[in-house]
């Protein structure tokens, strides 16, 4: 059984169980607050198992895994149908390409902990936090809206999602969840509607998530 330490809200590991869903893997979710007790990723418990402190962070047997993209490239090796990734080397690259910059251009900016250390460390208040994340995330997805332009096909794998499209939804759920205006944006917007119509999204939604009744 595959082992996810997760949080509902946290985008990074809801790429990862969108991932195992659209593969069909069953996996057992350890629940990981973000914000109760000051964070129990700081935990000494959680850190002796993912020094980073941060989520998702998976569990294969003797494999412990943190990094979402490392997850989902490994998910993709060891459990290869279905794929996430199509067969065609440079197209393989453009879907790398594309989850990288949400992943390591995007995602970083509006993490947990920038956020925090913007209001607690620099005096910003929350209208200046709200600003810093729009600006990043409108910037970032203008760029991603360009790449899926130039996709021969709505979908990364034709008529199925796949690694793209489990980087992408988390991201545009977040940008929602900040009000981010996405008119600007209509492949992501219908790449988003197709995919949320689909269960193994549904049913990786943070709403549905057992942890999810627990606030904040
Ligand atoms: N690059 C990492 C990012 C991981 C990450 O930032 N996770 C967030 C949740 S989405 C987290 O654990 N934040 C805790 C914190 O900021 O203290 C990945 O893709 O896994």
């Amino acid at each position: 059984m595959l082992t996810l330490y997760d949080y509902w809200r946290s985008s990074a590991a809801y790429r990862v169980r969108i991932a195992l869903n659209l593969k069909g893997l069953a996996y057992q979710a350890v629940p990981v607050h973000l914000v109760k007790d000051g964070g129990q990723q700081h935990s000494a418990d959680y850190r002796a198992l993912n020094p980073q402190g941060l989520l998702p962070l998976l569990v294969d047997g003797n494999q412990r895994i943190a990094q979402s993209l490392a997850i989902l490239e490994y998910l993709e090796e060891r459990y290869p149908q279905p794929a996430l990734l199509p067969r065609d080397q440079g197209q393989r690259a453009q879907i790398r390409s594309i989850a990288l910059h949400i992943a390591c251009d995007i995602h970083p900016l509006n993490n947990l902990r920038v956020l925090q250390y913007l209001s607690s460390e620099l005096g910003v208040d929350a209208a200046g936090k709200d600003a810093w994340y729009r600006h990043w995330v409108t910037t970032g997805l203008a760029a991603v809206e360009q790449g899926l332009q130039q996709q021969a096909t709505e979908l990364s794998l034709g008529e199925r999602p796949g690694l793209l499209e489990a980087c992408l939804i988390p991201q545009v759920y977040n940008a929602r969840r900040f009000n981010c205006d996405l008119h600007a944006y209509p492949r992501i917007l219908a790449v988003v509607e197709r995919c949320n119509s689909l269960p193994a999204f549904i049913n990786a939604a943070p709403e549905v998530q057992p942890d999810a009744a627990v606030v904040p």
